[in-house]
């Protein structure tokens, strides 16, 4: 009964923002005529990298074509996600990444949320594990960071991203500084099928090595063959990431030989976790915390990084690859 109420609850809210939205759409509207258009965008204006790692849906969302570089796909992820469009990128397994930035800065005020992430989480209508209080479905936390431009440069520098820190951050389970690294794989490559597992088409497709001393694979699924899984416009044999490592949240709740994945969503705090009308897609700049782990105060932030938290294989499913379909700056929207 909880459980339902809660999600009833979460339902009602997010109808009544998607209709506050349009409310707002509607009134600016009628009042085209009237010379007060909006100072800056609430939106994506600018993708400075995009740097996915190895996944089913890389080199598809957004699509690379033979002649693509850094710079053109950038291009078509702004094209994409920027500007309200509301596309979709996908950023692979662990660590794999986007920056954007806006025409303005994103003022962080006192006791309220700052920015929106939109992803494509959602809940699942059922669960196979009755006992299960946790919302889950198809969440795939990314991990956020801000960058305020103290330097007024125009870019991000180093020194000057910050780790937003979610309801893991202080967790044991939770790994900082992890590493990992992925090998270009060569395309060609007799298969590894696992008679077990029929929906995967080469369980030792693209290997990996992580800082921990762990390895393990990108398998390749049935559902996607065509593509490269490994980003085509990165010419290095290998690419390593670096970040914030979140516990598995993925649960094989089937039983018997049936699979029956479910993503659970962690309590706040990361992209594509819960559903884009839920609070819990709304981040506070006030979660800003600095490689020591305390807290920062941030006037502001110019510039986002998304990247996948989680370095998990599930099944059929393939990797946990968050996904960003824009970022909107809440206070630029009308309420
Ligand atoms: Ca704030
Ligand atoms: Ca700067
Ligand atoms: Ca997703």
């Amino acid at each position: 009964m909880k459980k339902k109420d809660v999600r009833l609850v979460s339902v009602l809210t997010g109808m009544m923002l998607v209709g506050g939205l349009f409310a707002a759409c509607s009134d600016e509207e009628k009042e085209g005529s009237v010379p007060e258009p909006e100072k800056y965008s609430p939106y994506i204006t600018q993708v400075l990298d995009f740097r996915p790692a190895p996944g089913q849906f890389v080199n598809g969302m957004p699509s690379w074509k033979e002649g693509d570089t850094q710079e053109t796909m950038n291009q078509k992820v702004l094209a994409a996600i920027g500007n309200n469009k509301k596309g979709m990128i996908s950023l692979g397994g662990f660590g794999g990444y986007v920056v954007v930035g806006f025409d303005h800065t994103i003022e962080n005020i006192a006791g309220k949320r700052d920015f929106r992430v939109l992803g494509n989480a959602f809940y699942a209508e059922a669960n196979p594990n009755p006992d299960m209080t946790r919302k889950g479905g198809s969440c795939e936390p990314g991990i956020v960071m801000v960058a305020y431009d103290k330097n007024k440069n125009g870019k991000p520098d180093d020194d000057e991203w910050y780790e937003l820190a979610g309801s893991e951050y202080n967790k044991e389970t939770t790994m900082k500084d992890y590493q990992i690294t992925y090998y270009r794989p060569d395309e060609n490559k007799e298969p590894v099928i696992d008679d077990d597992a029929p929906h995967i088409a080469d369980k030792e497709y693209i290997r990996w090595t992580d800082s921990q001393g762990g390895e393990g694979y990108i398998a390749k699924n049935v559902f996607n063959v065509d593509n490269s899984y490994f980003p085509q416009w990165i010419s290095d044999p290998n690419i390593t990431f670096k970040g914030t490592l979140l516990p598995d949240n993925g649960v094989n709740e089937g039983t018997g030989e049936e699979e029956y994945w479910v993503l659970y969503a962690y309590d706040w705090g990361y992209a594509d976790n819960v559903p884009n009308g839920d609070e819990g897609s709304t981040f506070d700049i006030d979660w800003a915390i600095d490689k020591k782990g305390n807290r920062v105060s941030l006037p502001g932030v110019d510039f986002i990084k998304v990247y996948t938290g989680v370095n998990q294989n599930c099944g059929w499913l393939g990797e946990v690859s968050t996904e960003v379909c824009g970022i909107e700056d809440l206070h630029l929207l009308v309420e």
